[in-house]
């Protein structure tokens, strides 16, 4: 569907509209009175969320990103699904699943007030994506936009036969200086260092980053701060049904292997990515969905 028949079809006139994005992808704009926002239906990715009055955007996003089929553009939300990390089963599949780099469609708009606007996307599947993936299924992704932003990733087996997946909403949160952030909330979770061995630690007080971090939090609190002192805000992410979460920073280190990363990329983003991932595996029987839900709110000290 074109832009113009997007806009027809599915704009709100003062809140939202459908414009030709990088790489030619449709993106919406939203704008309301509460926040304004950018999402690539290429991917089904928020790449912007600003709350009217805040100085600095919630989400990093690359100056080096890629907009091309077929990659994923390196910051906002990608949405990591049927798996988290590299392919399972081994079988030289895209690393974080196949629906970050491709073209979703839109189901649904709705201005809920002139505070709050509401956007649902379906993910379009392919042949590549159905090489990818043979379980019927559909995935929804709901997104509300107003003083704070949700997003509810919701997967439903279509099909006659279980199955399990894996998933994140991988957020690259925008921060005023890597070496001023700490994460509030994981104090006493026990994690595994995956740059270490694997090893299972345990977190004593607030998360700091002081070089390149992997870490995946099992049974986290269902909420999370990030304390931005450098912007001088906190960003809650409160999230529901899932029990890890992924606290990630390539430094320079892994930025150096990052060509979609510009090189001092690093010291303004933190991502900590709410999800079911590694043992927190979901299995959905036939009929049955699973949905993700994660909102994000800025707050002033
Ligand atoms: O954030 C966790 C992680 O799995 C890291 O290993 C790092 O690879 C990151 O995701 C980004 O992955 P990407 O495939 O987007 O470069």
């Amino acid at each position: 569907m074109d832009i113009e028949q997007l806009n027809i079809n599915y704009g709100i006139a003062g809140q939202l509209r459908f414009v030709k994005g990088d790489g030619g992808f449709p993106f919406i704009l939203i704008s309301n009175r509460s926040a304004t926002a950018l999402i690539s239906l290429y991917a089904g990715q928020v790449l912007s969320f600003k709350p009217t009055g805040e100085g600095e955007d919630l989400l990093f996003l690359s100056q080096k990103a890629y907009y091309d089929a077929g990659k994923a553009i390196r910051g906002g939300i990608p949405i990591c699904w049927p798996w988290f990390g590299p392919d399972p089963k081994d079988l030289n599949r895209p690393s974080h699943g196949f629906v970050r780099n491709s073209l979703w469609a839109v189901s649904g708009t709705q201005a809920v007030s002139e505070f709050e606007t509401k956007v649902k996307l379906r993910f379009l599947e392919t042949e590549q994506s159905e090489s990818f993936w043979q379980q019927p299924f559909s995935l929804d992704l709901e997104i509300s936009v107003g003083n704070t932003l949700t997003l509810e990733l919701t997967t439903r087996n279509t099909g006659n036969q279980v199955f399990s997946i894996t998933q994140a909403l991988h957020a690259y949160l925008l921060i005023g200086d890597i070496n001023q952030m700490r994460i509030l909330g994981l104090d006493g979770t026990g994690y595994t260092d995956n740059l270490d061995s694997y090893t299972q630690k345990l977190q004593m007080g607030a998360v700091t980053v002081t070089g390149e971090v992997e870490r995946i939090y099992a049974d986290v609190k269902n909420e999370l701060i990030i304390d931005d002192s450098a912007f001088n805000r906190q960003i809650s992410i409160t999230s529901s049904r899932n029990k890890t979460a992924v606290v990630w920073n390539p430094w320079t280190t892994k930025s150096e292997k990052l060509p979609d990363l510009e090189n001092d990329g690093y010291q303004r983003f933190i991502c900590v990515e709410t999800g079911n991932v590694v043992a927190d595996v979901v299995e959905i029987p036939p009929g049955n969905e699973y949905s993700l839900l994660t909102n994000f709110r800025i707050s002033r000290n």
